[in-house]
């Protein structure tokens, strides 16, 4: 089942087993509440962000919207490294939506029953990458969240979509640099398998376009 979202974006509905589920929660609680924690970023105006953020591979700073090895926004600790099994998922993820990534960053993101993110673009990767298209790949773990799609522009329209536990997200190519952000996430819809109060979503992206 695909919704229709236009040339390079594709919803993957279900795409992971409930074990497949249960063995990644247990990694993102262990990374979120690890030696290099998860922590709420304040962004540029002073904002702070209604999401406990946790970045791999590279860090992406909040004040500067650049990438970077080290939490110069916070507390300066090397961002940890991008475990090989998240990069074969998201190639995974990638391959079943007609697309190629050799992730080298993953945003993962916890969401409590407030949680939410302002629609925004994804443009803080590479030109290169940005230029060639290479897709966002996203992972959603526990409570379903309302999901806005939108266009290039921010006061183009947008389109809602449910994105529940164990379902992908791929964007790329033309849809590469469209809006989008979640308005709200429905406490306790997770699956009772999971045990989990929230929602973890896990975005791979490709900073280096010369690992391809
Ligand atoms: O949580 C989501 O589904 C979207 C996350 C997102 O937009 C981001 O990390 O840039």
């Amino acid at each position: 089942m695909q919704d229709d979202l236009g040339p390079g974006a594709v919803h993957l509905p279900r795409f992971l087993s409930i074990e497949r589920q249960r063995a990644l929660v247990d990694e993102c609680r262990a990374l979120v509440d690890g030696p290099v924690p998860a922590y709420v970023p304040i962004v540029r105006g002073g904002g702070r962000m209604h999401v406990r953020m946790l970045c791999l591979g590279r860090h992406w700073n909040g004040q500067t919207y650049k990438y970077e090895s080290t939490r110069a926004d916070y507390d300066h600790q090397p961002a940890p490294p991008l475990p090989p099994s998240f990069v074969a998922l998201a190639r995974e993820l990638a391959e079943a939506a007609g697309m190629t990534i050799d992730a080298d960053l993953c945003i993962l993101n916890y969401y409590d029953a407030d949680g939410r993110m302002g629609l925004h673009q994804d443009k803080d990767e590479s030109e290169p990458s940005l230029a060639a298209g290479l897709p966002v790949v996203s992972v959603s773990l526990g409570d379903t969240a309302r999901f806005l799609f939108g266009g290039l522009r921010r006061r183009d329209p947008v389109a809602a979509t449910l994105l529940e536990s164990g379902d992908g997200f791929v964007f790329g190519g033309p849809a590469r640099l469209r809006y989008h952000g979640v308005t709200r996430i429905i406490p306790n819809s997770a699956p009772r398998e999971l045990a989990l109060a929230g929602r973890f979503n896990l975005t791979f992206r490709q900073y280096d376009v010369n690992k391809l």
